[in-house]
């Protein structure tokens, strides 16, 4: 039989389990297919005179570089002509960007990191784009761009999508629409995502755990616990080794996870505390979480289940610890004693 194709893959979900509407498969489609453009600017590197900063600070006072920049730009011209959004939200913009008046408006609201795991472009390391979709509230006030904002504040939980690209040796697409999680292969002679795996389930267990471990005497005392737990190893609390692995991507990190199980984990840490951690809750947190629960995976702060947060504010900042159910457990439970 041959392979399933992206397009087929969300035509079944639409038409065959009336899981999504013809307007979130276009959505889907349109992000895939800029997710490909992004693949392509970034496969030139040095030789696209792509490579480097941008020479401007986003709202995370980061420094762009010139591919977070371009892959934004991508995404943004990619979507606000299709009429299937109210409105975008990414990293790189300190305001949602609305549909522009000459296009019609769509049902769903789109927020992404356009290219996630910056500080890895230069030195060729697996990079990626997250993305979360979510419905435009009945009545949401989207004449201005301030005034946009709101629409977003909706848990992780009221996603109706969400999925991350990871530009490595090869092109994955990584999407759940809540029907569990497929993964797409970049086939770049026919330029089209083909379906190479369906209904990931993640390991419960795991001896492998992903975390900056040179922010440890920043951490709060229970991470402190939990990771010398790990780090005790067999003779330790968990009678078990571990490994440690840290690629500084959150994509490619959380794409091990789905792959073979494990725990990634940035939790908060004295010199994050006033911004409220390091990762963003809207497009990092909230659809990595969506992802790993579809796989069957877990999800929290450590003190609380990231897809039940409330957000009060665009680019809010949570603690993560997600990935193998139990591993998670573990560490939350080191929280709550
Ligand atoms: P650190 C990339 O900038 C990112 O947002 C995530 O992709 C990644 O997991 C984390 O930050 C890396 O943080 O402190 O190790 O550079």
């Amino acid at each position: 039989m041959a392979r399933r194709t992206l397009a087929r893959y969300l035509i079944e979900e639409q038409r065959d389990k009336g899981i999504i509407t013809g307007d979130l498969k276009l959505l889907l489609e349109v992000v895939a297919r800029a997710c490909k453009a992004i693949s392509i600017t970034i496969g030139k590197g040095g030789l696209g005179g792509v490579l480097g900063e941008a020479g401007s600070d986003n709202i995370q006072g980061e420094a762009q570089k010139k591919l977070d920049v371009l892959s934004n730009e991508i995404l943004l011209e990619a979507n606000e002509w299709g009429g299937h959004l109210a409105a975008m939200a990414s990293e790189e913009m300190d305001l949602p960007h609305l549909v522009p008046h000459r296009f019609p408006k769509g049902e769903y609201l789109l927020i992404f990191d356009p290219l996630d795991g910056s500080s890895n472009i230069d030195v060729n390391v697996s990079i990626g784009t997250i993305f979360s979709v979510l419905k435009c509230p009945e009545g949401a006030d989207l004449s201005t761009q301030q005034a946009a904002e709101k629409a977003f504040l909706q848990p992780g939980r009221a996603q109706v999508a969400a999925g991350y690209a990871v530009y490595g040796p090869t092109t994955l697409l990584v999407l759940s629409v809540g029907d569990g999680v497929a993964v797409f292969t970049l086939d770049r002679e026919q330029g089209q995502f083909v379906l190479t795996q369906e209904n990931i389930r993640i390991p419960e267990e795991s001896n492998e755990f992903a975390i900056n471990m040179a922010n440890q005497r920043f951490w709060e005392a229970p991470m402190q616990g939990h990771i010398a737990n790990l780090l005790a190893g067999k003779q330790g609390p968990l009678g078990k080794d571990y490994n440690m692995r840290w690629v500084a991507s959150m994509v490619a990190d959380v794409h091990r996870i789905m792959t073979r199980g494990g725990t990634f984990m940035y939790p908060m840490d004295e010199k994050m505390r006033a911004k409220g951690g390091k990762l963003r809750l809207l497009y990092e947190a909230n659809p990595m979480a969506y992802l790993i629960e579809q796989a069957g995976g877990g999800a929290s702060t450590g003190r609380q289940r990231i897809l039940d947060i409330v957000p009060d504010r665009l680019h809010q900042r949570v603690p993560v610890i997600l990935g193998s159910r139990l591993e998670v457990e573990r560490a939350v439970a080191c929280h709550s004693a």
